[in-house]
């Protein structure tokens, strides 16, 4: 049997000394949303929580129930914690200022509530990711500077994968861990002590239906990736799920690379640099790995708008690194 760890135990057990016990409790309150998301989810399909609430987020993409009930427990859950000086959601279009009735704190969520929830009718697995940042602007509640720090200002980083069972992995900084929910005691319990994702992997997850809008580096690229060639483990085996978090977790953990490039029609491609190119980049770069925009590093990028879309290229170092030699025209 594995240790019996929950999340604050670990948390306990690893931040540092003078860490005040806030953050363990900020994570605490993400653990507890996420267990609430859980729930629905897993039963989606047997109740009323599926299909569509008639509206469009910012993005014009229609808002189906169970993402309006994620966003609105993520908000419920941590508004009144006194620990965050606002939020920031994939699903509204402005910042979240915490109530007014509310003490604030020193911390910034940006979260994406529910992603790939276009996939749920199916089955498929769906994710929650969120950012923590430090508090940055001088005014006495958060503010919209706040949410446009570059992703290497986050002070931990984490998803939830809601699939054949729910996880949460997240990082502090401090190594990449996986608890693993146990409805019967109802905590998360430690089953991926310290994630390392291989340097390089055999896996490439791209939707190749949109390769006739790809720039010539980027089809180079993932023809690369598919000849036959024993040496450098090609050809690859093509994943692609097309829900974010399900995608990239299979990666972090057998090694590979994700791509959702730009492309003719979407220039900056459609995933979003806060909400979920930044986390994700922190979490495969302290498991090892790295993400770019096939130019630049992810992590580096100063966001212009909460709402800012970037091309992303993420997963195995080795991998990640020859995808941007192709995409800048070196091979
Ligand atoms: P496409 C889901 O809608 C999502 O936002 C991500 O979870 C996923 O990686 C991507 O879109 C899939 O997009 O264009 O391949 O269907």
């Amino acid at each position: 049997m594995s240790k019996l760890v929950t999340i604050d135990r670990h948390i306990m057990e690893t931040q540092p000394p003078h860490a005040t016990g806030e953050f363990s409790a900020l994570l605490n309150d993400i653990a507890f949303a996420a267990k609430l998301i859980g729930r629905e989810v897993n039963k989606a399909g047997l109740v009323d929580v599926l299909g569509f609430t008639g509206t469009t987020n910012v993005h014009g993409e229609e808002v189906r129930k169970l993402d309006e009930y994620a966003d609105d427990i993520i908000f419920k859950a941590l508004d009144h914690t006194g620990r965050l000086c606002v939020m920031a959601s994939e699903e509204r279009e402005e910042i979240i200022p915490i109530p007014a009735k509310f003490k604030c704190g020193h911390y910034v969520l940006m979260y994406d509530p529910l992603d790939g929830s276009s996939n749920i009718d199916a089955n498929v697995s769906i994710g929650t990711i969120f950012s923590l940042y430090r508090k940055v602007s001088s005014a006495e509640r958060g503010t919209l500077e706040d949410c446009l720090q570059p992703g290497l200002e986050q002070v931990a980083a984490g998803y939830i994968i809601y699939g054949s069972s729910t996880m949460l992995v997240f990082t502090t900084g401090n190594g990449v861990c996986g608890f693993t929910y146990d409805p019967s005691v109802g905590e998360f319990l430690l089953s991926h002590e310290n994630i390392q994702t291989p340097k390089r992997g055999k896996i490439f997850s791209v939707n190749e239906g949109n390769s006739y809008r790809w720039d010539s580096g980027t089809k180079a690229y993932v023809n690369y990736v598919k000849q036959v060639d024993k040496g450098t483990n090609r050809p690859y085996s093509g994943r692609y799920i097309g829900s974010l978090v399900a995608d990239f977790h299979r990666n972090l953990l057998y090694g590979g690379i994700f791509l959702y490039p730009g492309d003719l029609k979407n220039p900056n491609g459609k995933l979003r640099l806060v909400y979920e190119a930044n986390p994700l980049a922190m979490i495969v770069e302290h498991a090892g790995g790295y993400a770019s925009d096939g130019h630049r590093r992810i992590l580096d990028i100063k966001p212009d708008g909460i709402h800012q879309l970037t091309p992303l290229i993420i997963g195995s170092l080795d991998d990640v690194k020859e995808a941007e030699d192709f995409i800048q025209g070196k091979r």
